[in-house]
Formats: structure tokens, sequence, C-alpha cells
């Protein structure tokens, strides 16, 4: 979404300090594993019974907190120190059943269909292959990755930080495919993306095919992706191919995508027009509204998450400027009143990738409240408390994400 939409901000509420005692006290499953990333890793770990869906099977099980058979995001332990996020520990969100296997055995013979251009029509993944190709990594994280954070309780599954990671797409870029199809038909303002899941019968088209519309701006980034971390884009992850907007929150990467239309206005289905909408709690999502698009600048630690011993620690985390590079990432012990610049970690993969920090710190016995503030290249920094919206979207304050450390 755009920085400016979010006017006000809530204050970070006192008592709130500590997440970790506030998922115990709102006591379901879902609160439950996300106290998990909050430092009590191994009982979670034991107690959380689901086991990965088929399409998943290949996923390491252990760097993932199962929320449903769609939705799992990976340990906030298991983020690691790396530029690049492996394929196997990457946050799921679907909104239907996986399409079959089948869809990938020919994977060249795919056909997307383009509209919205001088000469309009199909286009094969072996063909497109053919038109350029790009390599970039970006940052693919759900709208409403920090939502357990929201004291509101924010309906939708309750993502912690792990809804989120970095990887490197290969496709090719969307406006070379648009130059070959004769350039963009006139009053195209939107660049429309539609997923290829076949809808469960009884499922009226309007409320359930994933199609999202996004400002013609992101053509400068729009990438049709059949590459993820120098594989074969995995079906779970939408192959054979994808529409990857760099920058932009997840619900704009369509998967499987089989349609990408230049249209005058957004698509009407459900998950454009009411749904991924900012507004205010209690609020009905309309087409008014701020839609998911940009992402904010975003940091959070990732190690250690409970307890270190005295001495030298290195505390890691990321950093995400969204569709701006970053400018620094800084780290507080004692919960944002002394502030450290923090180092990045690791070469620089582009403004759409995320960097790991790091900090050296001599700490002594004690209790720590360690916090991460990133700052993008237009002097965007994160702010303190959250922005309380309906879906709890957005989410990228430095207090709520913080970890307590006990040093010993
Ligand atoms: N076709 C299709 N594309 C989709 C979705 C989906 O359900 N179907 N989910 C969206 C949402 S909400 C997110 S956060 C990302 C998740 O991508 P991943 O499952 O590869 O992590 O895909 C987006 N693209
Ligand atoms: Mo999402």
């Amino acid at each position: 979404m755009h920085k400016d939409i979010m006017p006000r901000q809530a204050p970070a509420t006192p008592g709130l300090e500590n997440p970790g005692r506030r998922q115990i006290l709102l006591g379901s499953a879902s609160a439950m594993a996300a106290v998990t990333l909050l430092g009590f890793t191994p009982l979670a770990r034991a107690e959380e019974p689901k086991s990965l869906p088929d399409y998943a099977a290949w996923k390491e099980r252990n760097a993932l907190i199962v929320h449903s058979a769609n939705t799992m995001e990976t340990q906030r332990d298991a983020i690691g120190q790396g530029v690049i996020t492996p394929s196997d520990r990457l946050f799921i969100r679907n909104n239907l059943p996986t399409p079959p296997e089948a869809i990938v055995e020919d994977r060249d013979a795919w056909e997307v269909q383009i509209e919205g251009v001088k000469n309009p029509g199909p286009i094969t993944i072996g063909e497109l292959k053919k038109l350029g190709v790009e390599t970039v990594a970006s940052v693919l994280q759900c709208s409403g990755n920090g939502r357990a954070f929201f004291p509101h309780g924010a309906g939708g599954t309750q993502w912690s930080v792990g809804a989120a990671g970095c990887v490197a797409w290969t496709g090719v870029p969307l406006k070379d495919v648009v130059e070959a199809m004769g350039g963009p038909a006139d009053g195209a303002e939107y660049i429309t993306s539609t997923g290829g899941e076949e809808l469960p019968e009884g499922l009226d088209p309007k409320q359930a095919t994933v199609e999202r519309s996004v400002p013609m701006r992101a053509m400068d980034q729009a990438l049709l992706a059949w590459g993820m971390n120098d594989e074969p884009l995995p079906l779970t992850h939408g192959g054979p191919l994808r529409m990857v907007i760099p920058g932009y929150y997840g619900v704009n990467n369509v998967k499987y995508v089989q349609k990408v239309a230049l249209t005058e206005a957004q698509t009407d289905v459900k998950i454009q027009a009411s749904s991924y909408r900012v507004r205010d709690v209690g609020v009905k999502g309309s087409p008014d509204q701020p839609s998911m698009w940009e992402m904010n600048v975003k940091s959070w630690v990732t190690s250690p998450l409970e307890t270190a011993g005295k001495g030298r620690t290195m505390i890691y985390g990321v950093a995400l400027g969204g569709t701006v590079a970053l400018d620094k990432i800084e780290v507080s012990l004692d919960g944002g009143e002394n502030w450290q610049q923090a180092r990045f970690l690791g070469p620089d993969l582009g403004p759409f990738a995320w960097r790991p920090f790091v900090l050296a710190a001599d700490l002594s016995p004690g209790e720590y409240r360690v916090v991460s503030k990133a700052t993008d290249a237009d002097g965007n920094s994160q702010p303190e408390g959250r922005t309380d919206n309906e879906r709890g979207y957005g989410h990228n304050g430095w207090s709520d994400h913080g970890v307590t450390l006990v040093v010993s």
C-alpha cells in the first residue's frame, strides 16, 4: 500500500511489551502457534500435531508453523541469515485448492492469454522464454503478516512474522511481452492478472477467483516468472508461471497465471473490490479504500529470540523497504530508548530484496527488549505502534515486532 495512507497511528499498547504473554491469554491454537515464534519453540513444536498437506510435503516441516492446510508460515528462528529464503522454508498461502500436478508436466506448453495490448492473444512459456529474461530478488510477504499482534482480533490467518521470504525470481519482464504484442491498448490503467485454479463446484467466480489489479506504474518491475531460486517454479508457489510484482504485497503475485490484461478499471472480483482494503476496525471493505499494493518499510529480529549467554552476542534480523531501497537499520536493546546502528549483511540484491542485518552486542546478565527499526532511502521509517485496521494489514510497527531476551 502507499506509505502515506495510514494516517492514524495507535500507540504501542503498554502491557503488550511481551507479545508472547498476550498470545497465551488469547488461548487459541493459532495463538499458541504464534507463541512459537516468540520464544517457546520446543514446546509449541512438540504440541503442533498437523502434518504437511501432500502438495507441500517437500517442505522442511520443522521450519514451518502449519496454521491450516492452505496457510503455513516460516518459524521466526528458521528465517536464517541469508539473502534468499530457501524454497523449502518459504511460507504458503492458498485461497483455493492447489491445481493438479499435471499443470507442471509440460511447463513450456502452458499458455497465458495476454489482453489489453494492440495484438492480444495467447502465448506459451516456451515463447515467453525467447522474448527476454531477467532474475529479480524480491520479498514475498502476505498483507496480513504481523496480524497476530493486533489486539482487536483481526480476522484471518494469525501470521506473526513468518509470512514473508526473499525469493530470486526468473522470468520475462512484462514490459517486453507487452512490447512484443504491439504495446498497451489505449486507456490501460491497471495490470490485471488471473490465477489458474479451477474453482470448486458451486463457487461463484466473482467471489472466489484470484484476480488482482495493480496500477500501471508496476509495469517497470513486473515479471512473468517461471523460475524460483534457480529452479523451475514449484507448483506450490505458482508454477508453471506466476505474475511477480516486486515490492508489492503477496496477493498481487498471482500464481498459475492464465491471463494478464491491461485494463481501464480494476477487476470487480471480491479479492480486489472488498478484500485487501485498508479500513477502520468494524468497517466493511469497499473499492474506495486503499488496496494492498506497495509494501511498507519493515524489519524484525530473527535470532536470538529467547535466551543468550553473557558476553558477545550476534543479533540477527531482516529488513525490507518494499519498492524503495533501504538506507539504514537500527537496533535497540532497551525497548527503543537507545538505538545503535546495525550492519547489513551480505550482498545487496536490489531495492525489492530484503537485507539481513547483524549487530554485535556485549551483554551482561539481565532482560533485554530487542527491537529493530529500518529506514528507507526516501526517509520512511517504521513507526513505534501499529495502525489498527479491520483485517490487520500492513503492520510494520517496531515495538510489537521485538523480542524479549534473557541473558545469563
Ligand atoms: N492463483 C493464486 N495466486 C495467489 C494466491 C492464491 O490463492 N491463488 N494467494 C495470494 C496470496 S494472499 C499470497 S500472500 C501469495 C502467497 O504466495 P506463496 O503461496 O507462494 O507463498 O500468493 C498470492 N497469489
Ligand atoms: Mo496474502
